[in-house]
């Protein structure tokens, strides 16, 4: 029986890095007085790494004018990425971010089966709070039993820590949930974690599906929820009642 959906955030809820994250480094660059900008192509590049201190700090070498001395670039990254969030909470606060096709109704439609509904993102807590808070208020945290977030991971995706502390939260088994996610390392992380997983590439993963294929686990995919035909929960759970059975 499927018992939980644990989604992704990060362009899975929302295409919130098009239309948050890269805007909002780009603006923490300038605040901070550096000429450095990251067009999306580059952006896309950097998503392989998960973490957005952990991006910066990748993205260092590239630029002379960075600092050289590795506790010296640890500060500006988090320096940077302190401002970047405050940023992002910015862009989220004037109503830049809508949810993806098909989400709010999936997460009313388990929430009334009484499907529970939990949140595995790498991104930082501060930012889950902005973008589901402008969407439902305050009280948007009584709608997800488990909240796991970037600061309460030692490894962020594709390592499975995320997933697997959101299971043992809900104290639940990978046979009894279903992972939403977006992204190579995302489906990397729910898979070594024995999760099923409902795929909805996003913009900057428009090839994930490739790894569909061969996929430890199953995979459902599909552009997005209301792409025909629309991804409703009876649907989700007819698919995912075989799958419960099979040991993982
Ligand atoms: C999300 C991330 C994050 C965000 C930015 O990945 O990797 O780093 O890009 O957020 P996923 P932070 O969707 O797979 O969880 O700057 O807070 O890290
Ligand atoms: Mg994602």
């Amino acid at each position: 029986m499927l018992d939980a959906l644990i989604w992704d955030v990060d362009g899975t809820l929302a295409e919130t890095e098009r239309d948050g994250h890269r805007l909002a480094f780009n603006q923490a660059f300038t605040h901070l007085g550096l000429s450095w900008q990251w067009d999306p192509p580059r952006y896309g590049e950097l998503l392989r790494v998960a973490g957005g201190r952990e991006r910066l700090l990748a993205d260092m070498d590239r630029h002379p004018d960075a600092p050289t001395a590795p506790a010296e670039r640890e500060a500006l990254a988090r320096q940077l990425h302190r401002v970047k969030n405050e940023c992002y909470a910015e862009i989220v606060r004037q109503g830049g971010i809508g949810p993806r096709p098909g989400v709010w109704r999936l997460l009313d439609e388990a929430t009334a089966a009484g499907v529970r509904l939990a949140i595995a993102t790498t991104t930082s807590r501060s930012n889950v709070d902005a973008l589901l808070g402008g969407w439902f208020g305050p009280a948007w945290r009584e709608r997800f039993d488990v909240v796991v977030c970037g600061e309460d991971v030692l490894r962020k995706k594709p390592d499975p820590e995320v997933y697997e502390r959101a299971l043992s939260a809900l104290a639940l088994g990978p046979s009894q949930a279903l992972a939403v996610e977006d992204s190579a390392p995302g489906l990397r992380a729910a898979t070594a974690a024995g999760l099923p997983v409902l795929l909805t590439p996003s913009v900057y993963f428009p090839d994930v599906g490739a790894l569909a294929a061969g996929n430890p686990t199953p995979v459902r995919m599909t552009e997005h929820l209301d792409a025909a035909p629309a991804v409703r929960l009876v649907d989700l759970q007819a698919w995912f009642a075989p799958l419960g059975d099979v040991p993982r």
